[in-house]
């Protein structure tokens, strides 16, 4: 069983927590749903070549239907994103991103569906934020755009700080760790203690470990039997987490043929539920998906999960 994550520090005893315990660095966030389990995140991917799901949702009014589709199927938030970041990419321009996902992210908004935006440009951001999109995600964690972090704290919306060592065209050679979940805290805390010197509010971030960026598999899970340990940035506090799982290589790696070939992106949705399963009861805040139903319902199967374990004498059990 992975770890209990420690109580929730800076926001404890905000309205809306789990009732009878610690919510897990799980807390209510301006602007954001709060059914009071782990969120799901629905991934609008408006790119030719995304990791995962590339090409499916290219075209504008494709993205909105799906953004849409994913509300329907349960979805709390939709990220919307128009950069690539799978393994190997390049970069696009910031006028390119911005004709990709300004459409998008204005139509979902006027239909009243709670939009983030995934990017690492605070012009991009900036667009998005004033068109209503009530979260920012930064897979760079700030470091991509400088201007990023001012530009959050101005707009005073949750900001995803994500563990990142560089853009994708070469992370891999940057998968180097002695200690993945320590190392991975140490930078996270860096960068949140950056944002908010910035101005960025801490009641307002949110932590992500990254999984795939400068990560090989044994990164990934060792990291996902930690999130607790990413959670607790000590003196800075207990944050949510964001754990973005789905579809990625190193579950088509786990899964791979007795040949050795690797299941396909699309087949691994069975294995991405298992993952928020685990996550969500050891007390993620939100996952990130690319296909919404199974994993709507395997929050609210941890959700009973933490919520009969509290009930029970012993507490947390081993299995
Ligand atoms: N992964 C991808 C894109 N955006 N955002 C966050 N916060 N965390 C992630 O792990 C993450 C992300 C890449 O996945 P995709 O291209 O398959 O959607």
């Amino acid at each position: 069983m992975v770890d209990e994550m420690p109580p929730a520090g800076p926001a404890a005893g905000v309205p809306g927590e789990e009732p009878g315990g610690a919510p897990a660095g799980r807390r209510a966030l301006p602007g954001l749903p709060d059914p009071g389990r782990c969120l799901v995140m629905g991934v609008v991917n408006v790119t030719p070549d995304s990791f995962s799901d590339g090409g499916a949702w290219y075209g504008a009014d494709d993205a909105i239907r799906h953004g849409l589709d994913l509300v329907a199927e349960g979805a709390d938030i939709v990220d919307v994103g128009g950069e690539s970041t799978r393994p190997g990419a390049q970069r696009i321009s910031a006028a390119e991103e911005l004709h990709r996902v300004g459409p998008v992210i204005s139509a979902l908004v006027a239909e009243g569906v709670p939009v983030s935006v995934d990017t690492m440009r605070a012009e991009v951001a900036e667009f998005a934020v004033e068109a209503g999109a009530r979260l920012v995600n930064d897979v760079s964690g700030g470091l991509a755009d400088p201007a990023m972090p001012r530009l959050v704290a101005k707009a005073g919306v949750p900001y995803v700080v994500m563990h990142w060592r560089g853009h994708s065209h070469d992370m891999y050679s940057r998968a180097v760790y002695e200690d993945v979940a320590a190392e991975v805290r140490d930078e996270l805390r860096r960068r949140v203690e950056t944002v908010v010197a910035e101005g960025v509010d801490p009641s307002l971030v949110i932590v992500d470990p990254g999984l795939g960026f400068a990560k090989r598999p044994e990164h990934n899970w060792r990291l996902l039997t930690r999130l607790a340990v990413i959670a607790d940035l000590g003196p800075s506090g207990v944050f949510p987490v964001l754990v973005g799982a789905s579809r990625k290589r190193f579950l088509g790696r786990l899964l791979a043929s007795a040949d050795g070939n690797p299941r396909p992106f699309s087949a691994s949705d069975d294995a991405t539920v298992a993952v928020t399963a685990l996550a969500a009861a050891a007390g993620a805040w939100c996952v990130r998906v690319h296909k919404v139903p199974p994993n709507a319902d395997a929050v609210r199967v941890a959700a009973a999960w933490r919520q009969a374990d509290r009930g029970s004498e012993g507490g947390h059990g081993d299995l």
